[in-house]
């Protein structure tokens, strides 16, 4: 098993997150979550050659037709992560399911994508790498042979087969070896772990990067790695949520203009007003007619419940002879963030099919 300077990890939470999403979905539920959908979770890719996405397949998923992609591309020293800042507050000891399910194209040392929790151990509310820690569940490490022989034999991990893992009753180990949990055959399980660290709670990472990730990489730089995740499910209390991971509905890409016939594309999020957004006509698609305007979404992600109103007389703002549809949009809503360039809409069309569009943005220079 390689593994590389847990530092790098660290260093990677000052990366920015792509995407956040708006709270829990409520418990006892399957989630499908898609680039339309993405429920709180967000990539985070520290390797510059490193991929991050929704996909179909690999295979057969074991739920839907869907997956997300993990792969590190050219540098296996860096990593690709999925993270949720959602579960950020959750007792080790709430605990009571934490499953996934794996596919891998390329590895190294067996390391199919890993689970990783930042746990605040002294109850500050803050992470902190030196007072707190962080937990590494790895399916190389869940065989008698390779792990902890007391704990389930959960069998070898495999190229290019989906394979469930049981984190919850699995073997763990610590960044600090708090618990005499130490990767190889000392991993603990999880209630091992919090019956040491009874204050052992799930804590995001500074800018609120998720404390619960799935991850590849940190290994040696000339090792590649691209894994597939689908069906993790997280239980507090008794409340499970199985997340179904999937590349959702395909949409038709439709033109866009913000701020039709202005340029660059102001869109201040300390202003209280609103951003028009038209919706470009073609001599083959009629924006003013087969768009249902009020499922029109706008703003960073795409899925922002930004809307305002309509025009409902259509004007030609590209002066092509087609009238467009004009919509107005709550830029606080649409929750641009500093150095944002790029503004995404989505919706739908009558006939119930998806739009997607996107165009250029300035928002507000980071400080
Ligand atoms: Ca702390
Ligand atoms: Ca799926
Ligand atoms: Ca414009
Ligand atoms: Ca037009």
């Amino acid at each position: 098993m390689k593994r590389g300077p847990m530092t790098a990890l660290v260093a990677t939470v000052a990366a920015g997150l792509l995407a956040i999403g708006m709270g829990l979905p409520s418990a006892g539920t399957m989630v499908d979550v898609n680039p339309r959908h993405l429920q709180g979770w967000a990539f985070m890719l520290t390797s510059a050659t490193g991929v991050g996405e929704f996909v179909n397949g690999p295979a057969t998923p074991p739920l839907g037709i869907g997956s997300i992609r993990l792969s590190t591309g050219a540098h296996g020293d860096l990593s690709v992560q999925l993270r949720n800042p959602l579960f950020d507050g959750i007792r080790l000891a709430d605990l009571t399911a934490l499953s996934y399910t794996t596919f891998a194209r390329e590895w190294d040392g067996q390391s199919l994508p890993y689970l990783v929790l930042n746990v605040d151990l002294n109850g500050d509310g803050v992470f902190d790498l030196e007072a707190d820690d962080l937990l590494f569940f790895e399916p190389a490490y869940q065989t008698p042979v390779t792990g902890n022989a007391f704990l389930p034999d959960q069998g070898p991990a495999l190229l290019s087969t989906w394979q469930r893992w049981n984190a919850l009753a699995g073997g763990w180990w610590s960044l600090h070896g708090l618990a005499a949990a130490t990767p190889g055959h000392g991993v603990k399980s999880l209630q091992d772990y919090a019956a040491m660290q009874p204050a052992a709670t799930i804590i995001n990472s500074e800018f609120e990067t998720g404390g619960v990730r799935l991850v590849v990489g940190f290994g040696e730089e000339q090792d590649a790695f691209d894994g597939y995740v689908d069906a993790l499910t997280i239980g507090m209390q008794g409340n499970e949520v199985t997340y179904n991971f999937g590349a959702g509905p395909t949409s038709i890409t439709v033109g866009i203009d913000i701020a039709p016939g202005d340029y660059p594309n102001a869109v201040n999020s300390q202003d209280p007003g609103a951003v028009s957004v038209a919706l470009l006509s073609t001599p083959e698609f009629s924006a003013t007619a087969a768009i249902d305007p009020t499922s029109l979404t706008f703003g960073h992600g795409g899925d922002e419940q930004s809307l305002e109103a309509c025009l409902t007389s259509p004007t030609d703002v590209n002066n092509d002879g087609l009238l467009d549809l004009v919509c107005t949009y709550s830029i606080a809503r649409s929750a641009f963030r500093c150095d944002d360039t790029e503004g995404f809409l989505q919706g739908q069309l009558f006939d119930g099919r998806f739009i997607q569009g996107a165009d250029a943005v300035m928002a507000e220079p980071c400080p």
